[in-house]
C-alpha cells in the first residue's frame, strides 16, 4: 500500500529523436520491441504535465493544450493512468493537465515526451517514488519511444525480453559528439495517415525484409555505440542515415506498401548530399513522417541552417541539441 495525498505533481520530458529506429513490437501490449534502438534527447521540445488524484473525481479528466480530451486519446491516457493504480493499489481517478512545448513548426511527435512525463508526474503523484529505470519501463507502456526520453542526452532502449528486462539506458557522451547538432525541416505539419503502431504491424508481417532488420539494427546500434564513444561523427552520422533508411526500405516492401517521403523529403535529402560533397558534413534521418531532420557539428550549423531557411523558408526550420532527462517541478 502507498501513501498519496490529492496534491498536484508536475514534471517536464523532452522528447528525442531515434538515430538507430525502434520498428516492430513483438509484444504489442506490453510494447516490447524486436530490437534495441538508441536516440539523442532534444532540448526544444518538451511536455509538461500535472496528474492531481482526485476522489471527487467521477473519471479521468485528460486537458491537453488547453483542451478536454475524449475518444480514443482519453482512453489511451486513462489505460496508462490505471498502470499507475495498480500498481499503487489506488482506483482514485485522476486529472491530468498537459502542455506540450513542441513548436508548431518542429513537426516532431510529442508521445515520446508526453508519456515520459506523464509516468514521472502520474506515478509520484500516486504515491510511488519509482527509480529511473522503472520510470522508463512505465513510459515504454505509454509509448515504445517514451522509454528513452526519461534520460538526457544519448539513450539506448535495451529491448530486453518482457516487461522487466525492457527499458532504456543513459549512454555516455562526454566528448564533441554531445555536441551533436539536429536541425529538424517540417516539410510537412499534418498527421501523418497511417499510425506509426498501424506501421510498424504491417512491416512486421508482409515486409520479407523483416528479418534481417532485427539482424542489421544489432550490428547499426554497436557501431554507433562504437562512434560516440570514439567521437567519431562521420561514422556516426553514416550510420544514423544508414539506418534510417534501412528502416523506411521496410515500409517500401511492406504489403501494401507505403512510403512517409514527399516530394520536399527527397530534395532535403538530396540537398544534404549536396552539401556534404561541398565539404559541409551533414547527415540525414527521417521518422515516421516526411519531416526531415539533418546531423552535424556546431561548426556547420550556421551553413546547414541557413542553406535550408533558404530553401524552405525559416518557419520550416528549427535548430535544436542534446537535451535534460525527465525531471520534476
Ligand atoms: C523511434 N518511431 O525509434 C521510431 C522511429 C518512429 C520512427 O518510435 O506504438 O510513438 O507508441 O510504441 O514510439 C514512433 O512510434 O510508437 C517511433 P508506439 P511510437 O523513435
Amino acid at each position: 500500500m502507498t501513501t498519496w495525498s490529492n496534491k498536484s505533481i508536475g514534471a517536464i520530458a523532452h522528447t528525442n529523436i531515434a538515430l538507430i529506429k525502434y520498428w516492430g513490437k513483438k509484444d504489442e501490449s506490453l510494447i516490447i520491441p524486436y530490437t534495441s534502438s538508441l536516440s539523442l534527447t532534444l532540448d526544444q521540445f518538451y511536455t509538461e504535465t500535472h496528474v492531481t488524484f482526485d476522489e471527487s473525481l467521477t473519471a479521468d479528466v485528460v486537458m491537453i493544450d488547453e483542451q478536454e480530451v475524449n475518444g480514443q486519446g482519453w482512453q489511451r491516457v486513462h489505460d496508462f493512468l490505471s498502470i499507475i493504480r495498480k500498481r499503487a493499489e489506488i482506483t482514485t481517478n485522476a486529472q491530468v493537465v498537459s502542455t506540450n512545448h513542441v513548436p508548431t513548426a518542429a513537426g516532431l511527435a510529442s508521445s515520446a515526451s508526453a508519456f515520459a512525463a506523464l509516468a514521472a508526474a502520474g506515478s509520484k503523484a500516486a504515491g510511488l517514488d519509482l527509480s529511473h529505470q522503472d520510470l522508463s519501463r512505465l513510459a515504454r507502456r505509454g509509448s515504445g519511444s517514451a522509454c528513452r526520453s526519461i534520460y538526457g542526452g544519448f539513450v539506448e532502449w535495451r529491448r530486453g525480453t518482457d516487461d522487466h528486462s525492457s527499458y532504456a539506458v543513459p549512454v555516455t557522451a562526454d566528448n564533441g559528439l554531445s555536441d551533436v547538432q539536429v536541425i529538424a525541416l517540417t516539410v510537412e505539419r499534418h498527421r501523418k495517415p497511417i499510425s506509426s503502431r498501424q506501421a510498424m504491424r504491417l512491416s512486421v508481417t508482409t515486409s520479407p525484409y523483416y528479418p534481417t532488420w532485427v539482424k542489421i539494427a544489432q550490428t547499426d546500434l554497436a557501431a554507433i555505440k562504437s562512434a560516440i564513444s570514439n567521437d567519431d561523427f562521420t561514422k556516426f552520422g553514416e550510420i544514423s542515415e544508414l539506418n534510417a533508411m534501412r528502416m523506411h526500405a521496410l515500409t517500401l516492401s511492406a504489403n501494401p506498401d507505403f512510403m512517409y517521403f514527399n516530394s520536399e523529403t527527397l530534395e532535403s535529402m538530396n540537398m544534404v548530399k549536396q552539401l556534404r560533397h561541398n565539404g559541409i558534413e551533414c547527415y540525414y534521418t527521417i521518422d515516421a513522417g516526411p519531416n526531415v531532420k539533418v546531423l552535424c557539428q556546431r561548426r556547420h550549423v550556421n551553413d546547414v541552417v541557413e542553406t535550408f531557411t533558404e530553401m524552405l523558408g525559416a518557419d520550416k526550420v528549427t535548430l535544436a541539441k542534446s537535451g535534460p532527462g525527465v525531471h520534476y517541478l
